[in-house]
Protein backbone atom coordinates (compact mmCIF):
# COMPACT_ATOMS: atom_id res chain seq x y z
CA UNK A 1 0.00 0.00 0.00
CA UNK A 2 1.15 3.52 -1.10
CA UNK A 3 1.84 5.69 1.73
CA UNK A 4 0.45 9.28 2.62
CA UNK A 5 2.41 12.43 0.10
CA UNK A 6 4.01 14.81 2.33
CA UNK A 7 5.38 17.15 0.20
CA UNK A 8 5.51 21.74 0.41
CA UNK A 9 6.78 23.72 -2.27
CA UNK A 10 7.77 27.28 -1.29
CA UNK A 11 8.16 30.14 -3.75
CA UNK A 12 7.86 33.68 -3.44
CA UNK A 13 4.92 35.70 -4.69
CA UNK A 14 6.64 39.01 -5.96
CA UNK A 15 9.85 39.55 -7.61
CA UNK A 16 11.94 37.28 -5.27
CA UNK A 17 13.62 38.79 -1.71
CA UNK A 18 10.52 37.81 0.06
CA UNK A 19 12.32 35.96 2.68
CA UNK A 20 11.69 32.41 1.34
CA UNK A 21 15.27 31.33 2.66
CA UNK A 22 13.77 32.03 5.79
CA UNK A 23 10.69 30.12 5.49
CA UNK A 24 12.04 27.42 4.33
CA UNK A 25 14.81 27.19 6.59
CA UNK A 26 11.95 27.24 9.47
CA UNK A 27 9.78 23.83 7.61
CA UNK A 28 13.14 22.14 6.97
CA UNK A 29 14.08 21.85 10.89
CA UNK A 30 11.21 18.68 10.60
CA UNK A 31 11.74 17.90 6.85
CA UNK A 32 13.82 14.94 5.24
CA UNK A 33 14.91 16.81 2.26
CA UNK A 34 14.87 19.82 0.64
CA UNK A 35 14.85 20.25 -3.23
CA UNK A 36 16.27 23.35 -5.09
CA UNK A 37 14.38 22.78 -8.64
CA UNK A 38 15.33 26.57 -10.47
CA UNK A 39 17.63 29.20 -11.14
CA UNK A 40 20.99 29.29 -10.11
CA UNK A 41 23.13 31.46 -7.96
CA UNK A 42 21.27 34.37 -8.89
CA UNK A 43 19.30 33.46 -6.00
CA UNK A 44 20.17 34.43 -2.51
CA UNK A 45 18.59 32.81 0.43
CA UNK A 46 19.45 34.38 3.65
CA UNK A 47 19.22 31.93 6.99
CA UNK A 48 20.03 34.09 10.93
CA UNK A 49 20.33 31.52 14.14
CA UNK A 50 22.38 31.87 17.16
CA UNK A 51 23.37 35.67 16.20
CA UNK A 52 24.74 34.68 12.77
CA UNK A 53 23.42 35.28 9.62
CA UNK A 54 24.26 32.63 6.23
CA UNK A 55 23.37 33.37 2.83
CA UNK A 56 23.09 30.48 0.34
CA UNK A 57 22.78 30.74 -3.07
CA UNK A 58 22.86 27.29 -5.11
CA UNK A 59 23.06 25.26 -1.86
CA UNK A 60 19.11 24.54 -0.98
CA UNK A 61 18.59 26.18 2.39
CA UNK A 62 18.08 22.49 4.19
CA UNK A 63 21.94 22.40 4.60
CA UNK A 64 21.60 24.38 7.86
CA UNK A 65 19.48 21.50 9.59
CA UNK A 66 22.63 18.54 9.49
CA UNK A 67 19.48 15.35 9.04
CA UNK A 68 18.33 16.72 5.91
CA UNK A 69 19.32 15.91 2.43
CA UNK A 70 19.83 18.61 -0.18
CA UNK A 71 19.17 17.93 -3.57
CA UNK A 72 19.51 20.36 -6.29
CA UNK A 73 17.49 19.40 -9.18
CA UNK A 74 17.85 19.17 -13.21
CA UNK A 75 15.79 22.07 -13.81
CA UNK A 76 18.48 24.86 -12.18
CA UNK A 77 21.60 25.48 -13.86
CA UNK A 78 24.77 24.83 -11.65
CA UNK A 79 28.19 27.45 -11.51
CA UNK A 80 30.77 24.20 -10.21
CA UNK A 81 33.11 27.36 -9.07
CA UNK A 82 30.25 28.80 -6.84
CA UNK A 83 29.08 25.52 -5.72
CA UNK A 84 32.31 24.78 -4.43
CA UNK A 85 33.37 28.27 -2.57
CA UNK A 86 30.20 28.09 -1.00
CA UNK A 87 30.23 24.81 0.00
CA UNK A 88 33.74 25.43 1.35
CA UNK A 89 32.20 29.31 3.27
CA UNK A 90 29.50 27.13 4.71
CA UNK A 91 31.94 23.79 6.01
CA UNK A 92 34.33 27.09 7.08
CA UNK A 93 31.37 28.12 9.42
CA UNK A 94 30.41 24.63 10.73
CA UNK A 95 28.12 23.73 8.69
CA UNK A 96 27.60 19.78 7.71
CA UNK A 97 27.90 19.85 3.68
CA UNK A 98 28.20 15.93 2.66
CA UNK A 99 24.77 16.07 2.69
CA UNK A 100 24.31 17.59 -0.48
CA UNK A 101 23.41 16.19 -4.18
CA UNK A 102 23.58 17.31 -7.81
CA UNK A 103 21.31 16.11 -10.54
CA UNK A 104 22.79 13.90 -13.60
CA UNK A 105 20.49 16.14 -15.65
CA UNK A 106 21.38 19.44 -14.34
CA UNK A 107 23.08 22.20 -16.87
CA UNK A 108 26.36 23.94 -15.92
CA UNK A 109 27.29 27.42 -15.95
CA UNK A 110 30.58 28.18 -17.43
CA UNK A 111 32.69 31.26 -17.28
CA UNK A 112 31.34 32.39 -21.08
CA UNK A 113 27.51 32.20 -19.66
CA UNK A 114 28.63 34.73 -17.27
CA UNK A 115 30.90 36.80 -19.79
CA UNK A 116 27.84 36.72 -22.25
CA UNK A 117 25.05 37.56 -19.40
CA UNK A 118 27.53 40.87 -19.51
CA UNK A 119 27.60 41.24 -23.19
CA UNK A 120 23.94 41.20 -23.68
CA UNK A 121 23.08 43.81 -20.98
CA UNK A 122 25.55 46.10 -22.37
CA UNK A 123 24.22 45.21 -25.72
CA UNK A 124 20.46 45.75 -24.84
CA UNK A 125 21.38 49.44 -23.75
CA UNK A 126 18.14 50.95 -21.74
CA UNK A 127 16.37 47.86 -22.55
CA UNK A 128 18.87 46.11 -20.00
CA UNK A 129 16.90 43.43 -18.12
CA UNK A 130 18.88 43.97 -14.71
CA UNK A 131 20.49 40.74 -14.59
CA UNK A 132 22.34 39.20 -11.49
CA UNK A 133 24.83 38.45 -14.37
CA UNK A 134 25.79 35.20 -13.13
CA UNK A 135 24.82 33.44 -16.61
CA UNK A 136 21.82 32.10 -15.62
CA UNK A 137 20.06 33.56 -19.17
CA UNK A 138 22.83 32.46 -21.61
CA UNK A 139 23.16 29.18 -19.85
CA UNK A 140 18.91 28.12 -20.27
CA UNK A 141 19.74 29.85 -23.57
CA UNK A 142 22.03 26.84 -24.61
CA UNK A 143 19.91 24.26 -23.04
CA UNK A 144 16.86 25.19 -24.68
CA UNK A 145 19.03 25.58 -28.41
CA UNK A 146 20.85 22.06 -27.28
CA UNK A 147 24.32 23.66 -26.81
CA UNK A 148 24.04 22.89 -22.98
CA UNK A 149 26.43 20.97 -21.08
CA UNK A 150 25.13 18.54 -18.40
CA UNK A 151 26.46 17.20 -15.18
CA UNK A 152 26.21 13.80 -16.78
CA UNK A 153 28.13 14.37 -19.45
CA UNK A 154 31.04 15.14 -17.01
CA UNK A 155 31.90 11.44 -17.32
CA UNK A 156 31.76 10.32 -20.77
CA UNK A 157 34.78 9.55 -22.61
CA UNK A 158 34.29 11.98 -25.12
CA UNK A 159 33.61 14.85 -22.55
CA UNK A 160 36.83 16.55 -23.28
CA UNK A 161 35.62 16.97 -27.15
CA UNK A 162 32.36 18.18 -26.11
CA UNK A 163 33.64 20.95 -23.64
CA UNK A 164 36.32 21.97 -26.50
CA UNK A 165 33.66 22.43 -29.04
CA UNK A 166 31.63 24.16 -26.73
CA UNK A 167 33.82 26.52 -25.21
CA UNK A 168 34.54 27.47 -29.36
CA UNK A 169 30.91 27.63 -30.12
CA UNK A 170 30.53 30.02 -27.13
CA UNK A 171 33.28 32.25 -28.20
CA UNK A 172 31.75 32.50 -31.91
CA UNK A 173 28.98 34.17 -29.79
CA UNK A 174 31.07 36.45 -27.84
CA UNK A 175 33.49 37.25 -31.23
CA UNK A 176 30.38 37.33 -33.60
CA UNK A 177 27.53 38.69 -32.04
CA UNK A 178 28.71 40.38 -29.78
CA UNK A 179 32.22 42.19 -30.73
CA UNK A 180 34.20 41.07 -28.39
CA UNK A 181 37.82 39.71 -28.04
CA UNK A 182 37.20 38.42 -24.42
CA UNK A 183 37.24 34.95 -25.42
CA UNK A 184 37.57 31.83 -23.18
CA UNK A 185 40.72 29.42 -22.74
CA UNK A 186 39.25 25.75 -23.45
CA UNK A 187 41.97 24.52 -21.48
CA UNK A 188 41.73 26.36 -18.68
CA UNK A 189 38.20 25.62 -17.87
CA UNK A 190 38.55 22.07 -18.64
CA UNK A 191 41.28 21.78 -15.84
CA UNK A 192 38.90 23.96 -13.09
CA UNK A 193 35.62 22.32 -13.63
CA UNK A 194 36.95 18.59 -14.18
CA UNK A 195 38.74 19.30 -10.86
CA UNK A 196 35.46 20.85 -8.88
CA UNK A 197 33.46 17.77 -10.42
CA UNK A 198 35.69 15.29 -9.58
CA UNK A 199 35.22 16.47 -5.80
CA UNK A 200 31.52 16.24 -5.91
CA UNK A 201 31.40 13.20 -8.40
CA UNK A 202 30.17 11.00 -5.62
CA UNK A 203 27.37 13.53 -4.83
CA UNK A 204 25.70 12.99 -8.50
CA UNK A 205 22.49 11.71 -8.67
CA UNK A 206 18.87 11.33 -10.63
CA UNK A 207 17.29 13.73 -8.90
CA UNK A 208 13.69 12.11 -9.99
CA UNK A 209 14.61 8.89 -8.84
CA UNK A 210 16.16 10.03 -5.64
CA UNK A 211 12.68 12.51 -4.81
CA UNK A 212 10.01 10.11 -5.83
CA UNK A 213 11.49 7.61 -3.67
CA UNK A 214 11.52 9.88 -0.64
CA UNK A 215 8.00 11.13 -1.33
CA UNK A 216 6.52 7.21 -1.47
CA UNK A 217 8.33 6.34 1.79
CA UNK A 218 6.57 9.28 3.17
CA UNK A 219 9.40 11.28 3.94
CA UNK A 220 8.83 15.21 3.71
CA UNK A 221 10.03 16.92 0.93
CA UNK A 222 10.64 20.61 0.51
CA UNK A 223 10.73 22.14 -2.42
CA UNK A 224 12.37 25.47 -2.28
CA UNK A 225 11.72 28.04 -4.94
CA UNK A 226 14.52 30.93 -6.49
CA UNK A 227 13.04 34.13 -7.06
CA UNK A 228 9.15 34.68 -7.55
CA UNK A 229 6.39 34.16 -9.61
CA UNK A 230 6.05 37.57 -10.99
CA UNK A 231 10.04 36.23 -12.60
CA UNK A 232 8.79 33.88 -14.20
CA UNK A 233 9.96 33.37 -17.71
CA UNK A 234 6.36 32.40 -18.72
CA UNK A 235 3.73 34.13 -16.45
CA UNK A 236 6.29 36.99 -14.66
CA UNK A 237 6.43 40.73 -16.16
CA UNK A 238 8.58 39.18 -19.51
CA UNK A 239 10.34 40.72 -20.94
CA UNK A 240 12.01 41.79 -17.28
CA UNK A 241 12.11 38.06 -15.72
CA UNK A 242 14.37 35.50 -14.88
CA UNK A 243 14.85 32.92 -17.49
CA UNK A 244 13.29 29.63 -15.16
CA UNK A 245 10.20 29.21 -14.51
CA UNK A 246 9.97 29.93 -10.90
CA UNK A 247 6.32 28.71 -10.12
CA UNK A 248 5.36 25.67 -8.10
CA UNK A 249 4.56 23.82 -11.33
CA UNK A 250 8.27 24.13 -12.18
CA UNK A 251 8.92 21.68 -8.94
CA UNK A 252 7.92 18.87 -10.97
CA UNK A 253 9.58 19.39 -14.07
CA UNK A 254 12.44 20.54 -12.56
CA UNK A 255 12.95 17.79 -10.02
CA UNK A 256 12.00 14.58 -11.89
CA UNK A 257 8.93 13.58 -10.32
CA UNK A 258 4.99 14.11 -11.55
CA UNK A 259 2.52 17.21 -10.90
CA UNK A 260 0.68 14.94 -8.95
CA UNK A 261 3.70 14.19 -5.99
CA UNK A 262 3.50 17.64 -5.13
CA UNK A 263 0.86 18.17 -2.13
CA UNK A 264 0.72 22.11 -1.23
CA UNK A 265 2.19 25.06 -2.20
CA UNK A 266 3.28 28.33 0.36
CA UNK A 267 3.80 31.51 -1.49
CA UNK A 268 5.88 33.82 1.07
CA UNK A 269 4.97 37.34 1.11
CA UNK A 270 6.40 40.31 1.78
CA UNK A 271 5.02 43.18 3.43
CA UNK A 272 5.86 45.54 0.71
CA UNK A 273 6.40 45.24 -2.45
CA UNK A 274 10.32 45.09 -4.07
CA UNK A 275 11.88 44.46 -7.23
CA UNK A 276 15.60 45.10 -8.47
CA UNK A 277 16.16 45.53 -11.95
CA UNK A 278 14.33 47.14 -14.95
CA UNK A 279 10.44 46.63 -15.56
CA UNK A 280 7.04 47.88 -14.72
CA UNK A 281 5.93 47.74 -10.87
CA UNK A 282 2.62 49.65 -10.03
CA UNK A 283 3.38 50.55 -6.48
CA UNK A 284 6.75 52.31 -6.60
CA UNK A 285 7.73 54.68 -4.39
CA UNK A 286 10.05 57.19 -4.83
CA UNK A 287 9.96 59.26 -1.74
CA UNK A 288 11.07 59.01 1.94
CA UNK A 289 8.62 56.66 2.50
CA UNK A 290 10.40 54.19 0.04
CA UNK A 291 14.10 54.76 1.11
CA UNK A 292 12.72 54.31 4.77
CA UNK A 293 11.38 50.95 3.52
CA UNK A 294 14.44 50.38 2.17
CA UNK A 295 16.48 50.90 5.04
CA UNK A 296 14.59 48.85 7.66
CA UNK A 297 14.58 46.17 5.64
CA UNK A 298 17.78 45.74 4.43
CA UNK A 299 16.79 46.14 0.93
CA UNK A 300 19.99 45.56 -1.06
CA UNK A 301 20.97 42.59 -3.23
CA UNK A 302 22.23 40.04 -1.22
CA UNK A 303 24.60 38.99 -4.39
CA UNK A 304 24.75 42.00 -5.76
CA UNK A 305 24.14 44.63 -3.41
CA UNK A 306 22.42 46.53 -5.24
CA UNK A 307 19.35 48.73 -3.83
CA UNK A 308 15.97 47.29 -4.29
CA UNK A 309 13.22 49.12 -5.21
CA UNK A 310 10.49 49.41 -3.13
CA UNK A 311 7.00 49.91 -3.05
CA UNK A 312 3.77 49.45 -0.98
CA UNK A 313 2.23 46.11 -1.24
CA UNK A 314 0.14 44.75 -4.61
CA UNK A 315 -2.44 42.48 -4.07
CA UNK A 316 -3.82 42.66 -7.37
CA UNK A 317 -0.45 41.19 -8.01
CA UNK A 318 -0.53 38.91 -5.30
CA UNK A 319 -4.16 37.52 -6.37
CA UNK A 320 -2.43 36.89 -9.81
CA UNK A 321 0.49 34.75 -8.62
CA UNK A 322 -1.44 32.83 -5.96
CA UNK A 323 -3.79 31.82 -9.01
CA UNK A 324 -1.03 31.35 -11.66
CA UNK A 325 1.13 29.46 -8.69
CA UNK A 326 -1.42 27.30 -6.78
CA UNK A 327 -0.81 28.61 -3.84
CA UNK A 328 -2.31 27.30 -0.94
CA UNK A 329 -1.29 29.35 1.71
CA UNK A 330 0.16 32.17 2.28
CA UNK A 331 3.37 33.40 4.67
CA UNK A 332 4.35 37.15 5.68
CA UNK A 333 7.35 37.95 6.34
CA UNK A 334 9.34 41.47 7.19
CA UNK A 335 6.29 42.30 9.06
CA UNK A 336 8.04 44.43 10.85
CA UNK A 337 9.48 46.77 8.96
CA UNK A 338 6.18 48.82 8.27
CA UNK A 339 6.32 49.42 12.57
CA UNK A 340 6.72 52.89 11.98
CA UNK A 341 4.87 54.02 9.43
CA UNK A 342 1.52 56.23 10.49
CA UNK A 343 -0.55 55.36 7.25
CA UNK A 344 0.07 51.88 5.02
CA UNK A 345 -1.57 51.81 1.66
CA UNK A 346 -2.53 48.77 0.03
CA UNK A 347 -2.76 48.60 -3.97
CA UNK A 348 -6.53 47.01 -4.02
CA UNK A 349 -6.95 47.67 -8.17
CA UNK A 350 -5.23 48.86 -11.27
CA UNK A 351 -6.59 51.55 -13.86
CA UNK A 352 -5.22 51.60 -17.52
CA UNK A 353 -5.97 54.35 -19.74
CA UNK A 354 -9.20 55.00 -17.82
CA UNK A 355 -10.52 51.23 -17.46
CA UNK A 356 -10.38 49.02 -14.02
CA UNK A 357 -8.58 45.73 -14.38
CA UNK A 358 -9.18 43.01 -12.22
CA UNK A 359 -5.56 41.20 -13.12
CA UNK A 360 -2.33 42.00 -14.26
CA UNK A 361 -1.85 42.66 -17.87
CA UNK A 362 0.41 40.47 -19.68
CA UNK A 363 2.43 43.67 -21.33
CA UNK A 364 4.97 45.33 -19.61
CA UNK A 365 4.54 48.58 -21.61
CA UNK A 366 0.77 48.54 -19.68
CA UNK A 367 2.56 47.56 -16.07
CA UNK A 368 4.22 50.76 -16.67
CA UNK A 369 0.93 53.18 -17.51
CA UNK A 370 -1.20 51.13 -14.57
CA UNK A 371 -2.42 53.58 -11.98
CA UNK A 372 -3.07 51.50 -8.41
CA UNK A 373 -6.09 51.71 -6.74
CA UNK A 374 -4.78 52.45 -3.06
CA UNK A 375 -7.02 51.59 0.20
CA UNK A 376 -5.30 53.35 3.52
CA UNK A 377 -4.99 51.30 6.12
CA UNK A 378 -3.71 53.05 9.83
CA UNK A 379 -0.73 51.97 10.60
CA UNK A 380 0.38 49.89 14.33
CA UNK A 381 3.34 52.76 15.49
CA UNK A 382 4.77 50.15 17.80
CA UNK A 383 7.40 47.67 18.23
CA UNK A 384 6.03 43.85 16.81
CA UNK A 385 9.93 41.97 16.76
CA UNK A 386 8.85 40.05 20.22
CA UNK A 387 5.25 39.28 19.07
CA UNK A 388 5.00 35.79 20.15
CA UNK A 389 1.50 34.86 18.40
CA UNK A 390 -1.18 36.69 16.18
CA UNK A 391 -3.47 37.22 19.59
CA UNK A 392 -0.23 39.47 20.53
CA UNK A 393 -0.35 41.57 17.75
CA UNK A 394 -1.38 45.47 18.02
CA UNK A 395 -4.89 45.52 16.30
CA UNK A 396 -4.06 47.28 13.13
CA UNK A 397 -1.72 44.84 12.35
CA UNK A 398 -4.13 42.32 12.39
CA UNK A 399 -6.27 44.30 10.49
CA UNK A 400 -3.30 44.50 7.92
CA UNK A 401 -3.15 40.73 7.57
CA UNK A 402 -6.78 40.12 7.48
CA UNK A 403 -7.60 42.85 4.41
CA UNK A 404 -4.75 40.49 2.64
CA UNK A 405 -6.63 37.68 3.11
CA UNK A 406 -9.93 38.94 2.08
CA UNK A 407 -8.83 40.17 -0.81
CA UNK A 408 -6.69 37.31 -1.79
CA UNK A 409 -9.36 34.80 -0.46
CA UNK A 410 -6.22 32.53 1.34
CA UNK A 411 -5.35 32.40 4.37
CA UNK A 412 -2.18 33.43 6.14
CA UNK A 413 0.02 29.72 7.72
CA UNK A 414 2.06 32.35 9.48
CA UNK A 415 4.02 35.25 9.72
CA UNK A 416 7.72 36.84 10.59
CA UNK A 417 8.36 39.24 12.39
CA UNK A 418 12.61 39.62 12.00
CA UNK A 419 15.59 37.64 10.79
CA UNK A 420 16.27 35.39 13.47
CA UNK A 421 14.75 32.02 13.27
CA UNK A 422 13.00 32.33 16.42
CA UNK A 423 10.96 35.74 15.04
CA UNK A 424 8.91 33.24 12.47
CA UNK A 425 5.53 32.70 14.09
CA UNK A 426 2.93 30.17 12.77
CA UNK A 427 -0.96 31.14 13.27
CA UNK A 428 -2.57 27.84 13.57
P1 LIG B 1 18.87 36.84 -13.86
O1 LIG B 1 20.21 37.12 -13.26
O2 LIG B 1 18.93 36.56 -15.33
O3 LIG B 1 18.07 35.82 -13.13
O4 LIG B 1 18.07 38.25 -13.74
C1 LIG B 1 16.82 38.42 -14.37
C2 LIG B 1 15.86 39.20 -13.50
O5 LIG B 1 15.58 38.45 -12.31
C3 LIG B 1 15.89 39.23 -11.18
N1 LIG B 1 16.48 38.42 -10.12
C4 LIG B 1 16.34 38.66 -8.82
N2 LIG B 1 15.54 39.55 -8.18
C5 LIG B 1 15.66 39.56 -6.82
N3 LIG B 1 16.55 38.82 -6.09
C6 LIG B 1 17.36 37.95 -6.74
N4 LIG B 1 18.38 37.36 -6.10
C7 LIG B 1 19.47 38.16 -5.46
C8 LIG B 1 19.02 38.57 -4.06
C9 LIG B 1 19.76 39.33 -6.39
C10 LIG B 1 20.89 40.28 -6.05
O6 LIG B 1 18.49 37.70 -3.42
O7 LIG B 1 19.15 39.69 -3.64
O8 LIG B 1 21.79 40.01 -5.26
O9 LIG B 1 20.88 41.35 -6.68
C11 LIG B 1 17.23 37.80 -8.14
N5 LIG B 1 17.83 37.01 -9.05
C12 LIG B 1 17.37 37.40 -10.26
C13 LIG B 1 16.93 40.25 -11.68
O10 LIG B 1 17.00 41.37 -10.85
C14 LIG B 1 16.40 40.56 -13.05
O11 LIG B 1 15.34 41.47 -12.96
MG1 LIG C 1 16.82 37.01 -2.71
Amino acid sequence: MKKAYKSLVVVGTQWGDEGKGKITDYFAQKADMVVRFAGGDNAGHMIEFNGKRHKVTIVPSGIFSPKVKNVIGNGTVVNLEKLDTELTRLKNDGIKIDNLFISDRAHVIFDYHCKIDELQEEARKENRIGTTKRGIGPTYMSKASRYGIRICDFNQPNFKAILEENVEHHNGLIRDLYKSNETFSFNEIYSKVTAIYNKYKNQIVDSGEMVSNAIQEGQYVLFEGAQGVLLDIDHGTYPFVTSSNCTANNASTGVGIHAKEVQKVVGVVKAYNTRVGTGGMPTELFDETGNRIRERGREYGSNTGRPRRCGWLDLVALKYAIRVGGIDELFLTLFDVLDQEKEIKICVGYKLNGKEMKSMPASDQDLRSIQPIYQTLPGWNEDITNVKSFADLPQNAKNYLTTIVEFTNTPFLGFSVGPDRTQTILIK
